[in-house]
């Protein structure tokens, strides 16, 4: 094994204190004993700035960086803290805080854009390797999209009938309507309307209603520009329209048109943790965030050819696991198992057993190339987005015109690495069962009791108290905290008090890994109410909806909750919060600025960097509440944050009427 040289200087972190995960603190050992630097050494060896943390460093022009940290001695009188141009602490902490959001948005939506313009590929039959799989949701998303799905015709007695269009025809309409949502400027985007109607209505009073997608972020970086918008309340207000157009426009197309074409997920098992690598097969790790890559890869990865061509490699097979976000959307429609979630990137790599790991965009540590340098591993970039400097790494650009044809490829090229093992593997014996894949259509249906297609059951169970209420915890991990260790804490405390957990992302595989996706663990973890319900109906009480972008189905589960009744008019009025405890990417700060303009309160863990702008904190965590019925909150103690968690949804039961 090749080694990298680590300076004196250099700390190593203390593998058991870095995760609670027991197969990452085995390979974090493995990798220190491999002399092979990681994440977790480096986020001990360089702190962050104090005054970044605190979202008050100014770098939107060149007179600067200003910066302007709270004095050690707290505000005294009037704060007079001000950046050369003048601009005060709010404007630059809110600033950086929309570019954020812009950012985060940008990225959910340009992968929705992507999908969107393969969707139309598909529909206009322009590519043989996708197709439309999910017809009945590409009805009812017609429909959002007015997109006609009937048409009056003649029939042989002269009356007037009503027939079913071709489907490959509306397709292509809803793809076009679809496509159109990122260029559009003016009106709404269709999906505004999906919300509970209070909401809509509340949306357009305050004007936040997105116009089109790629409008609202532009608008951003417009206003957050050198001497442009200095009201730290308006920025904040288009931060609203450009999350919502993530949420209810960018992110949510992306999830409905990827249902369409590759399938909407139904509960489904899995395994999870690095022990689904396979000594004596080729393995494959697919890591980033579009299915549209790793769907092709999928099929490569079983065709009889490519397993015969392993074989003559001396493998007994090919195993495609995924990583981070991509991982999720391969785990619930096809139940591939998931190796690791993003702090478990470089760790996969040091098990010496991955042939390739196959990158598209999002989430992808730059250091991976450094440590499969270390191995054999070879990192295979695909999107001409997203490409890695390193000679060492491979790009094989992906084209939906040819899709299957460069998914071949990069397997190929994964199966020829297998020989170039340097030694031995050492797997981690160590992996979890999970039930995953509930849609907010699977939710309805297992739900639903008796009433297969309704929310009622559900609801019923929240009224009568069983249930206490929902907690939407996701999110990313972070290295400037203990891995997993977070996640697991909220979410167990959430189910001790009978509150039901949704998931995505990162915690969604940290559930996963400690054994919380199990129907079982209803018994051992859950408060008597909940775990009645679970057990009744035979699901997990931490329900795995997906990926990031399927934070966008929580945000329609919390709608179907609202319509199916009893608990109030709009999504502020339900008995939720939201929960993103080892949050790290901009993409988060996105959904948390989606969620809290959807109504919901929204709490983070680790940090926001807005603590150094008080005025503006003061804004985000309590005056939106009068304005969207939802706010950011920020708690690092782990039970403490699901204490507040519990307290919002104990507020809003009792503003409901319940326990009475
Ligand atoms: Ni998109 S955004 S680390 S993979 S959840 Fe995981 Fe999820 Fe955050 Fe990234």
């Amino acid at each position: 094994i090749k080694v990298t040289a680590a300076s004196k200087k250099e700390k190593k972190a203390n593998p058991k204190e870095s995760s609670v995960d027991q197969a990452t603190i085995q390979m974090l050992a493995k990798a220190q004993a491999d002399n092979v630097e990681t994440i977790f050494d480096r986020a001990l060896t360089m702190k962050p700035c104090n005054i970044g943390e605190q979202g008050t460093c100014c770098k939107t022009c060149s007179q600067g960086p200003c910066r302007l940290p709270l004095p050690k001695k707290g505000i005294e009188g009037v704060d007079t803290r001000k950046g050369l141009c003048g601009a005060t602490p709010e404007t630059i902490a809110a600033r950086n805080f929309a570019r954020m959001v812009a950012a985060g948005a940008a990225a959910h939506s340009d992968h929705g854009r992507g999908v969107a313009e393969v969707f139309l590929a598909a529909a206009r039959k322009e590519t043989e390797d996708y197709g439309i799989q999910d017809v009945e949701k590409l009805l009812e998303v017609a429909v959002d999209f007015e997109v006609p799905t009937t048409v009056m015709v003649e029939n042989e007695a002269g009356e007037k009938v009503e027939q079913e269009r071709d489907i490959y025809k509306i397709a292509e309409e809803v793809g076009v309507k679809a496509l159109g949502e990122w260029g559009k400027q003016e009106g709404e985007i269709y999906y505004a309307k999906r919300a509970p109607e209070a909401r809509y209505e509340l949306w357009k009073e305050l004007d936040v209603v997105p116009r089109g997608i790629d409008r609202e972020i532009v608008e951003i970086m417009h206003r957050t520009h050198m001497g442009v918008d200095q009201d730290y309340h308006n920025i904040v207000k288009q931060c609203s329209r450009a999350a919502l157009g993530d949420g209810w426009a960018g992110s949510m197309i992306a999830t409905d048109l990827q249902d369409i074409m590759f399938g909407t997920p139904y509960p489904i098992q899995g395994e999870i943790n690095l022990g689904v690598l396979k000594a004596d097969e080729v393995n494959i790790i697919v890591h980033g965030h579009e299915p549209l890559l790793s769907e092709m890869i999928v099929v490569a990865s079983q065709d009889p050819e490519m397993l015969a061509y392993a074989k003559t490699k001396g493998a007994h097979g090919i195993t495609l696991a995924g990583m981070c976000c991509t991982a999720n959307e391969i785990l619930v429609r096809h139940g591939l198992p998931i190796a690791g979630n993003y702090l478990q990137q470089e760790l996969a790599i040091v098990t010496g057993a991955v042939d390739a790991m196959v990158v598209d965009v999002q989430c992808i540590m730059e250091n991976i190339a450094n440590v499969a340098d270390c191995y054999h591993t070879k990192v295979i970039t695909t999107n001409p987005r997203a490409m890695m400097e390193s000679g060492h790494t491979v790009h094989i650009e992906f084209d939906e015109h040819h899709a299957l044809e460069d998914a071949k490829r990069i397997v190929k090229e994964a199966i020829d690495n297998f020989p170039n093992r340097r030694a031995e593997p050492l797997i981690p014996n160590v992996k979890e069962k999970m039930v995953v894949g509930f849609s907010q259509e699977a939710i309805k249906y297992h739900l639903g009791g008796t009433f297969r297609g309704s929310y009622v059951p559900l609801n019923d169970n929240i009224i009568n108290g069983r249930i206490r209420g929902i907690g939407g915890v996701v999110g990313c991990n972070n290295a400037r905290t203990c891995h997993d260790s977070a996640h697991l804490t909220i979410v167990k405390e959430l189910l001790k008090n009978d509150v039901i957990v949704l998931t995505t992302g990162c915690n969604a595989m940290a559930c996963g890994k400690a054994g919380l996706l199990t129907p079982e663990s209803a018994a051992v973890y859950c408060g008597p109410g909940l775990a009645e319900v679970c057990e009744t109906v035979g699901i997990p009480p931490v329900l795995h909806m997906g990926s990031c972008v399927d934070n966008s189905r929580i945000l329609m589960a919390a709608t179907q909750v609202v319509k199916a009744g009893g608990l109030g008019k709009d999504i502020s009025d339900l008995p939720a919060a939201g929960s993103a405890p080892e949050w790290m990417s901009e993409k988060a700060i996105s959904i948390g600025h989606y969620f809290v303009a959807s109504g919901v309160y929204t709490i983070f863990g680790v940090g926001l960097p807005v603590t150094g702008a008080p005025r503006l904190q003061k804004h985000l965590f309590e005056e939106l509440e009068d304005i969207y019925g939802g706010m950011w909150d920020l708690e690092v103690d782990p039970y403490e944050h699901a204490k507040k968690m519990i307290a919002h949804i104990d507020k809003k039961r009792a503003a409901l009427g319940l326990d009475k």
